[in-house]
This record gives C-alpha cells, sequence and structure tokens, in this order.
C-alpha cells in the first residue's frame, strides 16, 4: 500500500507546476554539457565491443557511432535554434540511439549482444521529463527504427523477444519518471510550506516580523523607483492586557486572530498585513497618498470598533489604536518609516487611544 502512494502524486497548481517544469528545465539545461558527451563517448566506447563480436563491420559501425554522436553533439550545448533542454535532449537521445540500434543492426548477432545496451538506453529519458506525453514522444522514433530493423534483422522468436524486453524496459522507465515526478511534486509542496510557515506567523497566518521587512523594503524600493507615494499604518490593541486577565489568554488568542483576520479583509491585494510582536500589527500601504492612507487607517479602526467577540463569559468589543507614516525624505528606509509610526501610534495612546494619527514633524496632529 505504502508503495502505491509513490504514484500518488499530489496535484499541483497549474502555477506551482509550471514552476517545477522550468526548474527541471533548467535543472536539465545545466546537466546536459555533462550528460551529453558522457552518453556520446559511451556509444563510440562500443566499438571496442563491435570489434570483438564482428571484426568484419566494425569500422562501418565505428563510422556510424561517431556520425550520428557527432550529428546529436550539436545539441549539446544551448544553440542558435533555441530549442528547450528537453527537445535537445530527445534529439540527442534519438541521433545516440539510433548509433546504437543500427549498429546492431548491421552487426552479426549484433541484436542478441546488444538488446540490453538498447534497453538500458530506455531508462535515461525518465530524467528528460516528467510528462508522459514527452515521455513517449522522445521514444517515438526510436522505438520505430528498433522495430523496424530488429523485424527485418532477426528471426522471428528473436524479434519477440527483442520487443518483449523493450517494452518491459519502457514500462519500468515511465513507472520510474511517474515515481520521480511524484517524489518531486511532494518535495515541491514541502518547500512551499516550509517557506511558508518561515514567512508566517503561526497564531494569524500574518506575515511575521522578517518576511514583513523583508517585503517592505521590496515595496520602499519599487516606490523610489517609480516615484509613488507609499505609506505605513501601525496598530495595536488597546487595553489588551485586560482582555486577557479578564477572559484568558484563549480568548485573547481569538480576539487576536479575529482582529488580523477583519483587518486583512478590509485590505487591497496590494497591501501587507504583518504581526510584529503581540498585539501589534503593521500594514503596508503601496501606491498609497497620505489622504488613502488615513482613511485606509480610520475604515480599520471603524471595523474593529464595531466586532463583538462571543465568549462564555459574555460579549467583548475591543478597539485598536493606529500610528501612520508616510514615506517622504524625513522616512526613507524601512526602520526610520517604522519608527516615524510607533512614535505616532505612542501619541495616539497618550490621547485616549481607539484614534488614528499621522506622524508628522511638529506638532503631530490628529
Ligand atoms: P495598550 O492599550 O497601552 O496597548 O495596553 P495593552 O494592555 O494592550 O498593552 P501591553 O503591551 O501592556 O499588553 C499586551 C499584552 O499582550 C501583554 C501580553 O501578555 C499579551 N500578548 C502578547 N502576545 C500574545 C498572544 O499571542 N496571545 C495572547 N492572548 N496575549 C498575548
Ligand atoms: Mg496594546
Ligand atoms: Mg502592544
Amino acid at each position: 500500500m505504502r508503495a502505491l502512494n509513490l504514484f500518488n502524486s499530489p496535484s499541483l497548481s497549474k502555477q506551482t507546476e509550471r514552476e517545477l517544469i522550468a526548474d527541471h528545465e533548467a535543472e536539465i539545461g545545466v546537466l546536459l554539457p555533462v550528460l551529453g558527451p558522457l552518453f556520446g563517448f559511451g556509444v563510440i566506447l562500443f566499438s571496442v565491443w563491435d570489434l570483438l563480436i564482428d571484426p568484419l563491420y566494425a569500422s562501418t559501425a565505428l563510422l556510424i557511432r561517431i556520425g550520428l554522436v557527432l550529428l546529436g553533439s550539436i545539441a549539446y550545448l544551448p544553440t542558435a535554434l533555441r530549442w528547450t533542454a528537453t527537445q535537445r535532449c530527445g534529439y540527442i537521445y534519438l541521433t545516440h540511439a539510433s548509433a546504437i540500434i543500427i549498429c546492431e543492426y548491421i552487426l552479426k548477432n549484433g541484436f542478441l549482444y546488444g538488446l540490453a545496451g538498447v534497453s538500458a538506453c530506455v531508462f535515461t529519458v525518465s530524467m528528460i521529463t516528467f510528462r508522459i506525453r514527452t515521455f513517449f514522444l522522445v521514444l517515438f522514433f526510436p522505438t520505430l527504427i528498433f522495430i523496424f530493423l530488429t523485424a527485418i534483422g532477426t528471426p522471428l522468436l528473436t524479434f519477440i523477444n527483442g520487443l518483449m524486453l523493450y517494452c518491459f524496459s519502457v514500462f519500468l522507465a515511465c513507472i520510474l519518471m511517474l515515481v520521480m515526478r511524484s517524489l518531486r511534486r511532494k518535495a515541491v509542496l514541502l518547500e512551499k510550506e516550509l517557506l511558508h510557515i518561515s514567512r508566517h506567523d503561526s497564531l494569524t497566518g500574518a506575515c511575521n516580523r522578517r518576511y514583513l521587512t523583508e517585503l517592505a523594503e521590496r515595496e520602499i524600493a519599487l516606490t523610489e523607483r517609480h516615484g509613488r507615494p507609499m505609506a505605513i499604518a501601525m496598530l495595536d490593541i488597546d487595553h489588551f492586557k485586560l482582555v486577557n486577565d479578564t477572559y484568558g489568554h484563549d480568548v485573547g488568542d481569538e480576539v487576536i486572530k479575529l482582529c488580523v483576520k477583519t483587518c486583512v479583509s478590509e485590505l487591497r491585494e496590494i497591501d501587507h498585513f504583518g504581526r510584529i510582536g503581540g498585539e501589534e500589527f503593521v500594514c503596508i500601504l503601496p501606491e498609497t497618498t497620505r489622504d488613502e492612507a488615513l482613511l485606509c487607517a480610520e475604515r480599520l479602526r471603524l471595523s474593529i470598533e464595531a466586532l463583538c467577540v462571543e465568549t462564555p463569559q459574555g460579549k467583548i468589543r475591543f478597539t485598536i489604536s493606529i500610528g501612520v507614516a508616510l514615506l517622504d525624505p524625513n522616512h526613507t528606509d524601512w526602520s526610520a518609516l517604522l519608527k516615524a509610526a510607533d512614535e505616532a501610534l505612542y501619541q495616539v495612546k497618550g490621547r485616549g487611544r481607539n484614534r488614528v494619527l499621522l506622524w508628522e514633524a511638529t506638532p503631530v496632529h490628529d
């Protein structure tokens, strides 16, 4: 049963699947200049074996091997043809595998000695792609050549025996590809999950401080480059200690979660919301002017004020205080911006809480 899990490939979103294919393509692109020549070298090296089994035609076989390997070698490195790495692999496989198959045909008892080699080559296709269609497409022409030459070059029983062994190899190689695809997909999902965990707060799902800093620095760079406005708002739940002390830590957690959920639902897709402390949060508001930032902060404040949390001990209402700061010549980096919003927040707390305040040089206005 556990073995079946290997084929049970987790499904990825279209975007993730595209990323996975692109990553795989990039890896193949890196490996091809090394593995391609190795494959070619192996195909030519087997001329020594040709010499042992049929010295009469060994030189012809050598010429065929060298010719087809040279023809395929143009795809070892990226070419002006702009082929993808998978297409280059397919072309290399076609030329190199054909060299082996044709040599088997012209050598005496070639298929008897070389069948294992042809069947083994099929397994290299498992590495080229994760797509079943591409897998069979790459194998299509070499397989046709193999079937045709074996049919005309060997007795019926040898042909059937060769075909069965070849088909069995294709079947196993296909399974190998599916297993590798499944493992790769699971690895991608795990990687995404780990990345999410490392970037988000486990209680609320909001961005954590480190990720928020990363996002903020990116937004500040973009904002400065395009000369656009940007603002941040720092939020803090008022008298939250009292909630914990009165209703318990669990209810406090629920309040924090609800606060995050409500704020996130009030923000735009392009905004970022992060938890930077116990009950302290920051919204990054790109493309936002002074007035828009104040309106947005006020909207958040009102939505929180309107909430009512049902608990066994009764209904709880809570409020937040918000300090707003703008990216301007006074605050040109993240820490300066954060400090300004924090100062404004500190002032709101002193003025009675449940308010929005914009940081300004002096004096500070409501
Ligand atoms: P103020 O209006 O001045 O902000 O007062 P406050 O009581 O909200 O501020 P204070 O910073 O004194 O209290 C914050 C409390 O939040 C203290 C801490 O125990 C609590 N806290 C921090 N993180 C969590 C958490 O994850 N869950 C819960 N339930 N409480 C938390
Ligand atoms: Mg507080
Ligand atoms: Mg606080």
